[in-house]
Formats: C-alpha cells, structure tokens, sequence
C-alpha cells in the first residue's frame, strides 16, 4: 500500500495531539509534530513516541515559524490542535486566549496558503461555541452563544477556517468536538482532577477536593475515538464541518458519584464547593447530536461514560500506587 505521506500536528504535546499521533503512525504517515519553546520537558504524553517521530520548536504566535516547517517537511495534511484550551484560564488571559486560539488559525492558514494550498486541514472547533444552547442537542446548524473568552477565540477559528474554506478552496475542516477525556487529559479539567483525587483520596493520600458548579451537564467521550473521527474528516473527498459527540449528557455531580463508588467511596464525604471555581458565565448543558459524523464519516464512539470514568480513577490509582512505592 502507498504510503499515506507526512502529516503534521500543532499541539503534539496535549492530550489529543498524543493519541492523534499514534493514530497516524499507525496508519503509516510519517508524523511531524511542532512544541512551543518551554523551560522544562514537555514531552510527558509522548515519550513512548519519540523515536518515531519529528518533534520542531515552532509557536501559533509567530507564523514564519510554522511556514518554516512546512516548506521544509511538506505535509499532506495538517492538524491544527494547539490553543490556550482551558476555558477558566480563558476569563483571566483574554487576550493570550485570543491571540493563540483564534488568531493562531489564521496565522496557520495563511501559512499554508503561502506554502501549499493543497494540504488538507483539520481545526480544533469546540462544543463551548455553542455554549448558552439555544436548542438541544446540538447539531452543526445551531447558531452560537459563547460564555467565555475561550468559545469566543473558538468561534473565530472555526468560522475563519469556514472563510478560507469558500475563499481559496481548502480543504479545511472544522470539527466540533464535545468533551473528551482520557487518562492523559490535562489535571485542572474536572473528569481528570476528580478521577485523580478520587484516587488520592482512596491511598489516604488527600482528604478532600475542592470543586465549582456540580449541577453543569457535559456529553464526555473517550480521546482516542474522537482523534479518528479528525483523520476520517480529512479522508473525505470534499471539506465540511461535523458534530463529534456521544449524544449523551451527564451531571459533575453523576461524575463525581461514578468515580468515587468505583473506589467504594461515597463523594459527598470529599466533596467540597469552592465558590472561586465557579466561573463568571457557565454553559450549563452540552449535549451534542453526532449524526452527521456517524452517517457521512462512518464513526463511531467506542468507549462510554461509565467505561470512561472507571479507566481514569483506574489508571490514577495506578499511578499513585507506583509513585508511591
Ligand atoms: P491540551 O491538552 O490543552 O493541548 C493543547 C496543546 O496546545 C498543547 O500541546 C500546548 O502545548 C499547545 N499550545 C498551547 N499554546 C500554544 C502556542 N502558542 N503555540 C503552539 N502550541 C501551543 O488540549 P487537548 O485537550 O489536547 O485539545 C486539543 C484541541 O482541541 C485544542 O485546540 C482544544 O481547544 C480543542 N478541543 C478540546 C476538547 C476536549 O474536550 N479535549 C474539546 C473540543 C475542542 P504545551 O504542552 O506546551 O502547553
Ligand atoms: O469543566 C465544571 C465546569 O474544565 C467541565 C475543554 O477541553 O471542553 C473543555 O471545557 C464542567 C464545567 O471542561 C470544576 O464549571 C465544576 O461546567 O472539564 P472542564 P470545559 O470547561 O467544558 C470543551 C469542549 C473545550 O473545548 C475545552 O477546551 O465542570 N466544574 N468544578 C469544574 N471544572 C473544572 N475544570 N474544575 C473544577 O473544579
């Protein structure tokens, strides 16, 4: 079989960038991956990868950085993962959040445009855009109503790589994707911060977890099911926008009680709400409709919430037991 050339990925090091990249060395694509400059290892989520692949500094903040990479690698596609992603971070660095997450994407395009304006593209488009939901579910037709500066930053990605899409005739796709978890998921985000204190409490290790808002809803999924439905985008004869999404929804308080009965914990003993994590505008309800992804790209969600929930309490406690020990 041909092989399927190089592909690269802007934010190699965060969760999805990992599992993307594995996903694609195993389809035999050749995998350029670009880390912004830091002073310490950032590298944590990929070490099992790195003879494999091709890891240059570049930075969503300074585009001959990213043109540099692609007229010397020549990408067939490119996935745009990279963004100040953290939406309560988002409230207090605006302008940072603007300037990677929205600007970011055209900085790439451009580069792209510049470089070669056949390569297919993949932006990070979020279920936070549609935010203050005006229907339920959501589908890739629901208008937007951002509650952070993050949705906002988002909404400008995705309708940008929409722009380029209709003014050069990319092939740009935007994919919308709910949230998704996974062992290797960020510790300020709720499912990983509850699983992994859940854990600690569990090894006597923490008493009690401090979290905001219980009642908010979220349709969560698996990382690595969500990646695949990125590549199938980009195998797609012609560019679009899709809805990634479990098309169920569940409460942090539902969480909290999976993760801490998993461990014959009751989570009203260990949790506590801490008002200064609530956030100054909430999105309530996320629930999002995947039909579009399903019939169109053939994908599937492989691994349910509760499945979801038990491997993250699972892979913390086993962490912490090697840490320990
Ligand atoms: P993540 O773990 O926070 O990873 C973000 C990545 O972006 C990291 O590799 C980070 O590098 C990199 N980055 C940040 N600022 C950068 C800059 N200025 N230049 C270059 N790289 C930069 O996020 P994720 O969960 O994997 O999500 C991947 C993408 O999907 C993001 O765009 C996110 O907004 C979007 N998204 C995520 C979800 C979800 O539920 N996970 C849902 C919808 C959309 P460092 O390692 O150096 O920090
Ligand atoms: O919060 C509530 C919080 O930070 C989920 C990002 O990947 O998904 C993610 O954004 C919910 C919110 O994710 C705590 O208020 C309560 O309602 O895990 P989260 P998020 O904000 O939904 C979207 C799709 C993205 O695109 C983003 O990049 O949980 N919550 N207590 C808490 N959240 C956190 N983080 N910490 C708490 O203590």
């Amino acid at each position: 079989m041909a092989s399927p050339g190089t592909a690269m990925i802007t934010g190699i090091t965060g969760q999805d960038g990992s599992y993307l990249a594995e996903l694609l060395l195993d389809k035999g694509y050749r995998v350029v991956g670009l880390h912004r400059r830091s002073s310490t290892v950032t590298f944590e989520r990929i070490t099992h990868l790195m003879d494999r692949l091709t890891l240059l500094p570049a930075d969503l903040l300074d585009e001959a950085s990213m043109i540099r990479v692609l007229r010397e690698h020549e990408p067939r596609e490119v996935y745009n993962l990279a963004a100040q992603s953290f939406v309560q971070t988002s409230f207090v660095q605006p302008v940072l959040t603007g300037e990677v997450t929205a600007l970011g994407v055209t900085r790439l395009l451009d580069a792209i445009l510049l470089t070669d304006p056949t390569i297919r593209f993949y932006q990070a488009s979020s279920s936070e855009m549609f935010g203050k939901v005006v229907e339920v579910p959501q589908t890739e037709r629901t208008p937007f109503h951002p509650r952070s500066p993050y949705g906002v930053a988002k909404i400008y990605g995705h309708w940008i790589t929409v722009n380029y899409r209709e003014s050069y005739g990319l092939h740009a796709s935007s994919g919308i994707l709910f949230n998704h978890e996974s062992p290797r998921r960020g510790l300020e985000f709720l499912p990983r911060k509850v699983a992994f204190s859940a854990a600690a409490i569990k090894l006597g290790m923490q008493e009690k977890v401090k979290l905001g808002n219980l009642d908010a809803q979220r349709d969560w999924g698996y990382a690595p099911d969500y990646v695949r439905a990125m590549w199938l985008m980009l195998q797609q004869d012609a560019p679009d926008d899709y809805v990634v999404a479990t098309g169920k929804t569940h409460s942090v308080r539902e969480l909290c009680d999976l993760a801490f009965s998993h461990l014959g914990l009751r989570w009203e003993d260990h949790v506590e709400v801490d008002e200064q994590l609530l956030r100054p505008a909430e999105v309530d309800l996320l629930i999002g409709d995947p039909k579009k992804a399903r019939t169109v790209l053939g994908w599937e969600p492989e691994v349910g919430f509760e499945d979801l929930v038990r491997m993250m309490v699972d892979a913390d406690l086993k962490a912490l037991r090697t840490a320990g020990s």
